[in-house]
């Protein structure tokens, strides 16, 4: 049995494009809660988080949007994420877009450094969200949140100040990458990154790629938090989202990662981020991710002792 909290983080500032707000609620509607009471769990909904005035964030950038709304959740978000990472339960954020993720895993890295423990971070995304504001051709600042977290420079805006604890690049897995923009990419590059693409997840399989990087998490004896984009998962099958890549992560391979998740238990926290409602067909979106992070907290299609292998 898990302690879980979730708490809602209805930003779509951090995109081109509205609808990412209804997210929370989505998950709620698709059953989040039940199903993983149904696991055993204890869920405590803490209803939604609300940003933080943040009217001082300026920066010399005039194409970046929505600045002001993306630095007052981050700031709301990584305080909350400090709070919750020194609690004793798995905090699980329902987004809302991926510029969330600059709250979430910054306080989650301070929380950790607290009791010094090794912060790792799972990217599970078409995407690298390694931009910075200088590289951004698009303005939208959920394609930044994890250049932000490893502290890369010109982010002061964003908690008014440099990042308290960079996460180390090193302790950075991105996985399902296959859109990488042209400066993003040479960032990445320059980085110490590890960095998946689909190619590699072709060539080589999803399973030994996980592997090495939890086999890393476990020997640092280290936390580790996942932050889960729906474009990871193949459009076919997970529509709802606005930036949608083709080649995406199949339907098994993503539950087989969630399942090898789980087998670690070495997950401390989780973003399900980038889930656009709006877009959605009959909720099926909403219930794959629903089902994913059943399957991250423990459900399985036959128990060890059932199965024959
Ligand atoms: B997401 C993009 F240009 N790189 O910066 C950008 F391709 O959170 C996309 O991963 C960012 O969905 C996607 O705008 C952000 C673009
Ligand atoms: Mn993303
Ligand atoms: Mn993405
Ligand atoms: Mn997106």
């Amino acid at each position: 049995m898990t302690k879980i909290v979730l708490l809602g983080a209805p930003i779509e500032a951090g995109t081109g494009r509205r609808g990412c707000v209804m997210g929370p609620d989505a998950y709620r509607t698709a059953g989040l809660v039940e199903e993983l009471r149904a696991l055993g769990h204890e869920v405590t909904d803490m209803g939604d988080a609300e940003p933080e005035d943040a009217r001082d964030a300026k920066t010399e950038f005039t194409h970046l949007k929505e600045l002001e709304v993306v630095a007052g959740w981050t700031r709301a978000l990584h305080a909350d994420a400090k709070r919750l990472g020194r609690g004793d339960a798995l905090p699980i954020y329902l987004g809302g877009d991926h510029a969330l993720s600059a709250g979430t895993v910054t306080g989650h890295a301070a929380a950790a450094a607290e009791q010094d423990r090794p912060f790792f971070v799972l990217w599970l995304d078409a995407h690298a969200d390694f931009n910075t504001f200088a590289t951004t051709t698009s303005g939208n600042l959920h394609g930044t949140p994890l250049a932000f977290a490893c502290g890369l420079p010109g982010f002061d805006a964003y908690l008014n100040g440099p990042v308290p604890v960079p996460v180390n690049p090193e302790n950075v897995c991105i996985l399902g990458l296959r859109s990488v923009d042209g400066d993003e990419r040479r960032l990445l590059q320059d980085s110490a990154v590890t960095a998946h693409d689909m190619r590699a997840i072709d060539e080589l399989g999803i399973v030994p790629l996980l592997r090495a990087f939890l086999d890393r998490v476990r020997a640092a004896k280290g936390v580790l938090h996942v932050s889960l984009d729906v474009d990871f998962i193949e459009p076919d099958i997970a529509p709802a989202v606005g930036t949608t890549v083709p080649g995406g992560a199949t339907f098994r391979e993503a539950h087989h990662v969630m399942e090898l998740l789980h087998d670690s238990g070495l997950v401390t926290s989780l973003d399900l981020v980038e889930l656009n409602p709006f877009l959605d067909v009959k909720g099926r979106t909403a219930r794959l991710m629903v089902d994913l992070t059943a399957s991250l907290f423990g459900r399985r299609i036959l128990d060890r002792a059932t199965r024959s292998y």
